[in-house]
């Protein structure tokens, strides 16, 4: 039984031992509108082959785990309407009967660790949920963190998160949570949460290293990088803080919930700030691919020198 079925160039740089860098498909999907999801998906597998790593693209189609996209697969699901959220709880369910379905942050984990991929870079990741103490809402991302040795690259947490909370699951849960460059942690559209981050590093040596030492130690998750926001996106809090909350009001008032809230609270924030939100995950989005392709390389060269 194929499970996964790696694109030639995946193929040809996992057998010669290139970098490679997963990349999920729900932030295709359910992140951001057509045709800019086209646009920055073909833009973010170019960054990555620029600094001389292979783009890995994870999706679901008809049972398949496709590892690495064709630009006509790319294309076609950048357009599909109603395509599925899979997470950790969904992900056989949806192979197991042909379905068709996009990857979030914790599947796009477990398919980057069954094709021996070790660095992963998105926007943002799922987090505990604002009212988490009545709602329960905490994203699977979190726990995948604690049990997949994956080394994700993101923006910090979106402020429609609770940021505290996620910081404390994650270290809860024994997931080194690392800013990159800075003392704070990043919160998505801003380069400082306010709060200070658990771990501190400034090259992507240093991250890679801190990655082997876990494997070395026998520990079974991941990492969390946490990339700031270049300066020249960046979104002050004051401006983002009331556009959140009527969001957040919104979804409440539309009994949204479960794995819809987090694709509602995107696209009405989409709105809400005219496409700003969007230009400003785009440039998140490259230099989380930019950071990732290094600590890939990183990696690479050291698995050459063992
Ligand atoms: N946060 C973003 N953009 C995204 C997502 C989260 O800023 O596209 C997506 C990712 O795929 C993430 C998922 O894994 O939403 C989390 O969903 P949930 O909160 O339902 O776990
Ligand atoms: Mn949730």
């Amino acid at each position: 039984m194929t499970i996964f079925k790696p694109s030639p160039e995946v193929a040809d740089a996992l057998a010669t031992g290139k970098p490679v860098v997963a990349l999920e498909s729900t932030i295709i999907t359910h992140g951001m509108p057509y045709p800019q999801n086209l646009e920055v998906a073909r833009a973010v597998e170019s960054d990555i082959r620029g600094y001389g790593a292979v783009p890995a693209t994870m999706v679901v189609i008809e049972g398949t785990l496709h590892v690495g996209l064709t630009d006509a697969q790319l294309e076609t699901l950048a357009q599909s309407k109603g395509v599925a959220k899979l997470s950790r709880a969904d992900m056989a369910a949806c192979m197991a009967s042909g379905g068709t379905g996009a990857t979030t942050v914790a599947a796009t984990m477990i398919a980057a660790r069954l094709a021996g991929i070790d660095v992963f870079a998105t926007g943002g990741i799922g987090g505990v949920h604002k009212g988490a103490e009545h709602s329960f809402d905490v994203s699977a991302d979190l726990l995948e963190l604690a049990q997949t040795p994956v080394t994700v690259v993101a923006a910090g947490a979106k402020a429609i998160l609770d940021i505290p909370k996620t910081l404390e699951v994650l270290e809860t849960q024994g997931v080194p949570v690392i800013a990159f460059g800075q003392r704070d942690m990043p919160a998505f559209w801003s380069r400082s949460s306010g709060l200070p981050a658990p771990l501190r590093m400034d090259s992507a040596a240093q991250i890679a290293a801190a990655h082997r030492m876990r494997a070395a130690l026998g520990l079974p998750g991941g990492q969390l990088v946490a990339n700031p926001i270049p300066q020249a996106h960046e979104i002050d809090r004051a401006t983002m803080g009331p556009i959140i909350a009527r969001a957040q009001q919104d979804a409440g008032d539309h009994n949204i919930t479960g794995k819809d809230v987090t694709p509602y609270l995107l696209q009405r924030i989409y709105e809400l700030t005219e496409g700003r939100s969007l230009t400003a995950n785009i440039g998140l989005v490259q230099n989380n691919a930019r950071l990732a392709a290094e600590i890939a390389t990183a990696l690479s060269k050291a698995a050459v020198g063992a």
